[in-house]
């Protein structure tokens, strides 16, 4: 039976999805999928699935071989995980897409900049990575929960997290900068899931290297236009 999965490079979600489906699965959203037409979703055989944290799970039981780490069999190490990705939707996606969209990507979607929207987001992004670093990421491993190697909790999180790479660099360097747990930890899940997680994401470093073109441009026009209006006129 094929899986057929339907998600975009540039969704964080669906880029969770397919980085574990190639890092741990070797197999090979219309309407009728998933009402809400969003990203992503799947399709093994007549069984139809949406939300990428329901498709991690059950990625991760219904086809055999995936290692343990990814969503432990023990009750109490998957209800753990389960908490992380119950807390992730209502904190760290809330405030990281929210920024995002307001602060860098809503022109290229057709909407004004809101800086008050970006604001508030800025506000819950900050406040969730602050509790990754001083909780989720309290023990001994390098992942979260402490343990030592990912689960599918890293990987959602992390993808949601990679997003802040199109928005400026000042503006990454002051929301992350004073994190270096999670900083770290963004390396070690790369390191752990490598190549499909740098595969995954060169979209959003082509996307960052034509906004931070675009940023410049704006720049050197601003520069220009001030010096032209400082120059004394010939009438
Ligand atoms: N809670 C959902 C979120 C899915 C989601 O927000 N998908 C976005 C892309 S990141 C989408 O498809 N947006 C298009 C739309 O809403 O029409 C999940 O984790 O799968």
């Amino acid at each position: 039976m094929t899986l057929k999965i339907y998600a975009d490079r540039m969704s964080q979600p669906s880029r969770a999805v397919i980085i574990f489906c190639k890092e741990m699965i070797h197999y090979t959203a219309p309407k009728e999928i998933n009402p809400l037409r969003q990203v992503p979703a799947i399709v093994d055989g007549r069984f139809k699935l949406f939300e990428s944290h329901a498709i991690l799970r059950y990625l991760a039981c219904a086809f055999p071989g995936v290692a343990d780490h990814w969503y432990p069999a023990d009750l109490f190490k998957r209800a753990k995980i389960e908490s992380v990705l119950d807390w992730h939707h209502s904190n760290l996606r809330r405030g990281a897409a929210s920024y995002v969209l307001h602060s860098t990507l809503a022109p290229a979607l057709g909407l004004k900049k809101n800086p008050q929207a970006a604001a508030e987001g800025e506000k819950i992004l900050s406040a969730s990575l602050e509790q990754i670093e001083s909780f989720w990421l309290k023990g001994n491993g390098r992942f979260l929960l402490g343990s030592f190697k990912p689960s599918i909790a890293d990987l959602s999180l992390v993808c949601e997290l990679m997003q802040l790479e199109v928005v400026d660099e000042k503006d990454r360097d002051r929301i992350l900068g004073p994190h270096k747990k999670v900083k770290q930890w963004i390396e070690d899940t790369n390191q752990a899931t490598r190549p499909h997680f740098d595969e995954l994401h060169a979209i959003l470093f082509k996307l960052k290297a034509k906004l931070q073109k675009q940023r410049l441009l704006e720049a050197n026009n601003k520069i220009e236009s001030g010096t032209k209006t400082l120059l004394p006129s010939k009438m």
